[in-house]
């Protein structure tokens, strides 16, 4: 089982898309659980690639590649992320302006939608505006946002302000790799977590 962790954790690393398909599926038919699988060796691999990126032994194109096979990893587990009974709730899901990363929303939103609630992804870089108009559009019963890089995460509370001053009663959750529970706090958030399977259960909690 440690062998194809270790070979899901590198195909990611060197962006063999076609190794990491093939592996997670390895993975699940020798009953991996598919959190077992993101935990131990899909988010390890994005966060090997973030240190070697900060140290400047990797670079742009090779994180790129590295997302592009942990999207194509994610997009093999995605069926298997539960399948409880729908109608838990409607989630609108954006990372915030200035940040293209979708990675960790796109998780957030599968493990959302495995979970029985219908997920609105409104995409990335998505100005504050745009936050609200697809509130004001689909009165989500959560909106989660998400950010990235410490300087977008800053956009959190302008958003927020923006979709309370829409509905004071917005259910908002935050994320994202530099979100901390103080900055959710701060932020006037209702909930944070710090992966997808806690945000799905975060939601739950909030609603219930
Ligand atoms: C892949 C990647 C990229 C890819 C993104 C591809 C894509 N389609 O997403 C590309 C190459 C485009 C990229 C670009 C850049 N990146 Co980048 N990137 C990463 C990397 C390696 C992995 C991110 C990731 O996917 N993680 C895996 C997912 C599963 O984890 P996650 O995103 O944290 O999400 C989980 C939780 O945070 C949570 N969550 C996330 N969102 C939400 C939302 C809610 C509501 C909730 C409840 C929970 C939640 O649940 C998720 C799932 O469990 C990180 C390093 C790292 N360790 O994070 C750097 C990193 C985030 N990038 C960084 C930087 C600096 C950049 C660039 C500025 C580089 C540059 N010079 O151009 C650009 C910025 C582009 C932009 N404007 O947004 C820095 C940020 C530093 C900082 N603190 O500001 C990091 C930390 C790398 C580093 N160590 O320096 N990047």
């Amino acid at each position: 089982m440690q062998e194809i962790l270790d070979g899901i954790k590198h195909a990611i690393l060197v962006g063999e898309e076609e190794d990491t398909k093939k592996l997670v599926g390895d993975g699940l038919d020798a009953g991996l659980e598919p959190r077992q699988i993101m935990e131990e060796a899909m988010m390890p691999a994005m966060e090997d690639i973030g240190e070697r990126f900060s140290s400047g032994e990797a670079f742009i194109p090779e994180l790129i590649v590295a997302a592009e096979a942990m999207q194509r990893g994610m997009e093999v587990l995605k069926p298997h992320l539960g399948g409880a009974e729908r109608g838990s709730g409607l989630v609108m899901m954006g990372t915030v302006h200035g940040d293209i990363h979708s990675i960790g929303k796109n998780l957030v939103r599968m493990c959302m939608e495995g979970a029985g609630f219908e997920v609105i992804d409104i995409g990335e870089d998505v100005k504050t505006e745009k936050f609200v108009a697809a509130y004001r559009e689909h009165r989500p019963d959560v909106l989660g946002l998400s950010a990235l890089l410490s300087s977008t995460m800053q956009r959190i509370p302008e958003v927020i302000e923006a979709v309370r001053a829409e509905d004071k009663n917005a259910v908002i959750m935050v994320g994202g790799a530099p979100v901390t529970q103080d900055f959710a706090d701060q932020s006037g958030a209702d909930g944070y977590a710090p992966n997808a399977f806690e945000a799905t259960r975060k939601a739950r909690e909030l609603l219930s």
